[in-house]
């Protein structure tokens, strides 16, 4: 196995040692111990990737929650010891010895709508990543790759026909006009996120960056944001069913196109080990005027159903008007449909707590007339 360069080590050991004196409550404070960092400390992937190329991020950012990211696929059984311990908790149960259950998309006609009458689910949106074999992640991606990668990539989306054709374009062929429009009508990914900057993730920007849109907007492709590919199908309404429908035609006609790194115990491979197994995050844009102001109750029943709580713009952002992002936590360890249903089941739980509440609220107001 390949060693660490001498002097890069003296300067991981020294920044290990001051983030362990800070109060990060990381998953990589928690998991990196001394007795593991200096297990792992030396080894270098066949890549080149180092455990600081991994760790980079959390290090700058106590804040993080996670705080690591895997530098190529190899960091994930090179590193091991500090990746299996973090999985294993974010992802609710998942050890050393489990393996990520075969795909299984199911058939998105048994979803349906979530909220037929439209008062509560302002939009839905199911996304996944997909990595391309034989390139790394972003730590170690060269300029080249990325533009390489991209132009893998824009091959195989011409494959996408009918309600699913639509244009690819580079970051740097669209006007900075254009791109704030777009995100803010959340089609096009954030730039400057302080993570994923110390992560790696925006060296050679914007080269080999890009959006896929089809014809009306309801299904977009990232290219080398956090991963090589992000797959996202949207639309207004709480239509889960068609949302996951085009996703699924979209994802299977990419895979036929692209050869997608995975591995039989943690199923398809992502930059962030958050979203490993299916990768996906299935997430409506919900009105909560009433449990929206007792974000605790919000957070709990969340939790009691495996979903995620984010702001109105996602992940690092605040909810505005009582607008949240909420989603599956779960990615791994559960099939496609297992990952859907379950954010199903607890968007249809959080609505009926919603509903409750103001059928109170409007009972106390009667009686106070
Ligand atoms: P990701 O989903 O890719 O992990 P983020 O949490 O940053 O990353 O979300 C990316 C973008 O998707 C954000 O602009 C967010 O507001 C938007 N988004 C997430 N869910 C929905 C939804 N159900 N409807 C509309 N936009 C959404
Ligand atoms: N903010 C980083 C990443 C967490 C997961 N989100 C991703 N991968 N976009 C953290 O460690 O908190």
């Amino acid at each position: 196995m390949e060693q660490i360069d001498p002097d890069a080590l003296t300067q991981l050991e020294e920044e290990y040692g001051k983030f362990m004196n800070t109060n990060s409550h990381s998953l990589l404070k928690k998991h990196l111990t001394q007795e593991v960092f200096d297990k792992v400390k030396h080894r270098v992937t066949a890549e080149g990737a180092t455990l600081h190329d991994c760790i980079r991020s959390g290090l700058a950012n106590p804040d993080s929650n996670i705080g690591l990211y895997a530098a190529d696929t190899e960091s994930y059984i090179l590193f091991q010891e500090l990746f299996d311990p973090v999985i294993d908790e974010y992802h609710g149960g998942f050890g050393p010895s489990e393996t990520h259950p075969k795909s299984d998309f199911g058939d998105p006609s048994d979803l349906g709508d979530l909220n037929e009458l439209g008062d509560y689910v302002l939009s839905t949106r199911v996304r996944c990543a997909r990595s391309i074999e034989g390139y790394p992640f972003n730590p170690l991606l060269t300029s080249d790759q990325y533009t390489e990668l991209e132009q893998d990539v824009e091959y195989a989306l011409e494959n996408l026909e009918g309600d699913l054709g639509g244009k690819y374009r580079s970051l740097s062929e669209i006007s900075s006009e254009e791109q704030e429009e777009l995100l803010q009508r959340h089609l096009l990914f954030k730039q400057g996120d302080r993570f994923l900057e110390a992560a790696g993730a925006s060296r050679f920007w914007p080269e080999g960056r890009g959006i896929f849109l089809n014809n009306d907007n309801t299904l977009v492709v990232w290219v080398n944001e956090e991963d090589h590919m992000r797959i996202i199908s949207m639309q207004y309404g709480g239509h889960i069913g068609e949302v996951y429908d085009r996703f699924v035609r979209a994802v299977t006609i990419l895979s036929d196109n692209l050869p997608m790194s995975s591995s039989e115990r943690l199923g398809f491979l992502s930059f962030c080990p958050t979203n490993l197994g299916t990768s996906i995050r299935a997430s409506v844009h919900i009105h909560l005027p009433l449990l929206g102001r007792d974000r605790k109750t919000l957070e709990d029943t969340a939790a009691k159903f495996n979903l995620q709580v984010r702001g109105t713009s996602g992940e690092h952002s605040e909810a505005e008007d009582y607008v949240f992002d909420i989603s599956n936590r779960r990615r791994l360890g559960i099939t496609e449909i297992e990952a859907l249903k379950e954010m199903c089941n607890g968007i249809k739980e959080i609505i009926q707590l919603e509903s409750r509440m103001e059928e109170g609220s409007s009972q106390s107001r009667k009686q106070s007339h």
